[in-house]
């Protein structure tokens, strides 16, 4: 079991968390962060920039700004408080070239290479909404492909029946491996129909650049429609499998954290309601929550036959 649990984080550090994240909005122009965490501020410019297209799927929300998309993160690899992966994830290099294992039940395992599959993908601006499971929400603008692209190259056999995502756990270069407050590395895990559909996207960038390490450089998984813990942050191994992968926020607390997590306003957490979020930079939650996060329409037909109670 883990020494804390996230909402025990959460509640104890939430003030400190809520001024850092003020500052930052104060700071938006004249910057009054301190050291790296000012370099987050700004896009990057050069030869960061991607090629992409519009996506039919971005909803017509305004996007959060590049300030609150990356200063305000989790990533427990990095820290578990809100300003930690801004802070400390740029301090990272992003192995180059960057290799993701494909493993388990697939026609063609093996090692690929970010470049190689980025060079068949055509790249395309998902404006998604992001609900975290502690309550907060943003609008933002990934760049990403499809999954379901990947998966039909590897070739599935017909025993995968989940893809399990394991992310990169460097010990010498990420601070917040040596906190037990959850087991190393991440892990997430999707249902085969789940990861196929056409909203689930590996995004490789964020406001049409690459993505900065604090969002989960370079390959980050978005599932629009479940809370933002599954989408697992800077992903080194696929692993195509028969049985359900454990997740490792399922792991560290079930009762809170299921396999599912479809973004569910009916379905409390054990500590709090999901049936309201806070739209930051807003810091209340005044937003009602959507039934799969407003992508209804497109995924409550993977769970027709599903008891969404007691598949949380
Ligand atoms: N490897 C890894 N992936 C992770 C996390 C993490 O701690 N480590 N946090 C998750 C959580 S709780 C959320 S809300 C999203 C946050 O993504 P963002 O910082 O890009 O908004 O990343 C998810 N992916
Ligand atoms: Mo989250």
């Amino acid at each position: 079991m883990p020494k804390i649990l996230s909402s025990e984080i959460t509640s104890q550090r939430v003030y400190v968390n809520r001024r850092t994240f003020i500052q930052s909005l104060v700071a938006a122009g004249g910057a009054t962060l301190a050291g790296d965490a000012v370099s987050a501020q700004q896009p990057a410019v050069h030869g960061r920039k991607l090629k992409t297209i519009s996506s039919p799927f971005s909803t017509t929300e305004k996007p959060n700004t590049w300030e609150h998309i990356t200063t305000y993160n989790n990533f427990y690899e990095f820290g578990t408080d809100k300003s930690d992966p801004a802070i400390h994830a740029p301090k990272w290099r992003v192995p180059q070239p960057w290799t993701v294992s494909v493993e388990g039940e697939v026609a063609k395992p093996g090692k690929m290479n970010l470049e190689d599959i980025l060079k068949s993908e055509t790249l395309e601006d998902r404006i998604y909404r992001h609900r975290c499971v502690e309550g907060w929400s943003m609008i933002i603008p990934w760049v990403g492909f499809p999954l379901a692209n990947l998966i039909k190259k590897v070739q599935p056999t017909s025993k995968a029946k989940f893809v399990e995502f394991i992310t990169i756990a460097d010990r010498a270069k990420m601070p917040g491996l040596s906190d037990d407050v959850l087991e190393w590395p991440y892990i997430e895990g999707l249902r085969m129909d789940e990861a196929m559909h056409p909203l689930t996207i590996l995004a490789v960038g964020v406001y049409g650049e690459v993505l900065p390490n604090q969002s989960g450089a370079p390959l980050h998984l978005v599932v629009p429609w479940k809370y933002g813990f599954k989408g697992a942050k800077s992903i080194a191994r696929i692993r195509f499998v028969e049985k359900q992968p454990i997740s490792s926020w399922t792991r560290a607390w079930s009762q809170a954290y299921g396999f599912y997590s479809n973004v569910n306003p009916k379905v409390a957490h054990p500590r709090h309601s999901q049936s309201t979020e806070a739209r930051l930079p807003s810091l209340f939650r005044t937003t009602p929550t959507l039934m799969f996060n407003g992508y209804g329409d497109q995924v409550a037909s993977l769970y027709k036959d599903m008891d969404l109670r007691k598949n949380y």
